[in-house]
């Protein structure tokens, strides 16, 4: 597998000022495949201070321009496809299929967006005797998790370009060869030294530099929620902008009158995808009381599907494979039924973790409660709508969810009484310009589509 044992900063590729490494580790096979840069703060101020001299010149630049710019970035991402899916096979562990269809195609589509976006996006607008300018924040600090690497990387960085900032990035440690490679992208389609620069390195070390550095006007995070947190102090303290995309607990609710067959596989689906590393995730599954045990047996066969090293890989790391083990040893001890899957280990090698269903889950129970991240689905019956409402609301998230009904009219009637920020009806496809972003504690702000480029403008009003 190819790496930089560099950093992307000023339109180059520099050697660290740091000489710590980062082991990049398969996980199916748990091989060591790279070893790249741990930046520290000083690698880090020298982005961030690449940015700030590219900002002025990029601020001013022609929107069809960076339009422009920007579809060549789409472009040399379309070129790179099957690179891109191996290395996020590699990094990741994502199956071969799912790594091409989405780990590669959905960047090439946002960036395609944004480029579209750019062009047409109006940044400035007439509200009575004033003309209100939309102008660019500044300098991005962009912190992004491992669970989707690409996709996580261009849904922060194409509409911080088009709105015309400029961008440090700070990819997971586990998967920063598919940042490296967006780098890549970027100096061959041609964009200006210094509009977009990576430091790879650890979160505590690059990442808190980053998010910490005064001369950083917005930081952008998705992750953990332990971690959003302090990044929301710190940048609540320096009074900087702050847009976080943290975990989630989304309902899949399925109302009496749904074909539950579709709904139950579906939803099964929506969980065992990318092992259950989504954010959005429909992790608890609502059901009648008087369906549920059938939908208990449709879910028990529909994760049959997924044997472990074929249609589902394994999770990102050794941490990551404990923590999820873990959940579902507190389901067990807490009383939940297993119907499949379980902590043991399906292979001998690699982090994977067997498909597991659980059945005569609570609502207060650990694994209705928090973020698994892992193929585990947790069956919850109810007893009626507003009981299923209680229960989809009641977590502290609100990212995703979906909501199956007899017809469209009477799954958006519910789905209107959700606290959560995307909801899909009966089984309405993933729309990569609808904003994207959650409720309580899911985060702050919106990514995609013009709603993610707003999140990168800030407003002058001019009075005549
Ligand atoms: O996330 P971290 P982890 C959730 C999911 C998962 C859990 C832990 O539940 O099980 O988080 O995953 C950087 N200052 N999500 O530990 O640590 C880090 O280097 C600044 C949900 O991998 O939050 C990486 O780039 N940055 C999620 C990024 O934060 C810091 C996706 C995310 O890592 C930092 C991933 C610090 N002090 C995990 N510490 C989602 N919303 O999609 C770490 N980082």
């Amino acid at each position: 597998m190819k790496a930089h044992d560099a950093m992307y900063t000023g339109g180059r590729w520099r050697p660290s000022v740091s000489t710590e490494t980062i082991a990049v580790v398969n996980p199916a096979d748990e091989r060591i495949i790279a070893e790249v840069p741990a930046g520290n703060a000083e690698d880090v101020d020298a982005a961030v201070r690449a940015a700030r001299e590219a900002f002025p010149a990029w601020a001013a630049t022609p929107q069809a321009r960076r339009a422009a710019l920007l579809g060549a970035v789409r472009d040399a991402l379309a070129a790179r496809q099957d690179e891109i899916a191996e290395t996020v096979t590699a990094e990741l562990g994502a199956p071969p299929g799912f790594a091409r269809a989405v780990h590669a195609a959905l960047p090439v589509a946002v960036a395609g967006s944004y480029a579209e976006l750019a062009a047409g996006y109006s940044f400035e607008e007439r509200i009575g005797n004033s003309t209100v300018l939309l102008e660019p924040v500044g300098v991005v600090g962009a912190i992004t998790p491992w669970n989707y690497p690409l996709h996580q990387v261009v849904a922060k960085a194409a509409p911080a370009l088009a709105a015309g900032c400029t961008v440090v990035l700070k990819p997971a440690e586990n998967t920063p060869l598919t940042a490296q490679l967006f780098a890549e992208a970027v100096d061959e389609a041609g964009v200006p030294a210094g509009v977009f620069n990576l430091v790879t390195g650890l979160g505590p070390v690059a990442g808190a530099a980053l998010a910490a550095h005064p001369d950083v006007d917005l930081v952008s995070f998705t992750g953990s929620t332990a971690v959003g947190r302090r990044i929301g102090a710190i940048a609540g303290g320096a009074v900087k902008r702050v847009a976080l995309e943290l975990g989630g607990k989304s309902a899949n609710v399925i109302l009496p009158g749904a074909d539950l067959a579709r709904a139950v596989r579906e939803g099964v689906a929506n969980v065992m995808s990318n092992s259950g590393q989504t954010c959005s995730a429909w992790t608890r599954m609502l059901v009648h009381r008087d369906r549920y045990e059938e939908a208990v047996e449709l879910a028990k066969e529909a994760v049959a599907a997924y044997p472990p090293g074929e249609r589902i890989g394994p999770v990102v790391s050794a941490r990551q494979w404990e923590r999820v083990r873990g959940y579902i040893d507190k389901g067990v001890a807490e009383g939940a039924r297993l119907v499949a899957g379980g902590p043991e280990a399906p292979r001998d090698r690699g982090y994977y973790v067997s498909p597991t269903v659980f059945a005569d889950v609570t609502p207060e129970m650990t694994i209705a409660q928090e973020e698994i991240f892992g193929p585990v689905v947790a069956l919850l019956p109810y007893e009626d709508t507003e009981d299923a409402l209680r229960i989809a609301n009641g977590t502290v998230y609100g990212l995703g969810g979906a909501v199956w009904a007899a017809d469209d009219a009477q799954a958006v009637a519910f789905a209107r009484r959700m606290d959560t920020g995307q909801v899909h009806i009966n089984g309405g496809r993933f729309n990569p310009l609808a904003p994207f972003g959650g409720y309580k504690q899911s985060g702050v702000g919106r990514e995609l589509g013009p709603h993610g480029l707003a999140e990168y403008l800030q407003t002058k009003s001019l009075q005549f």
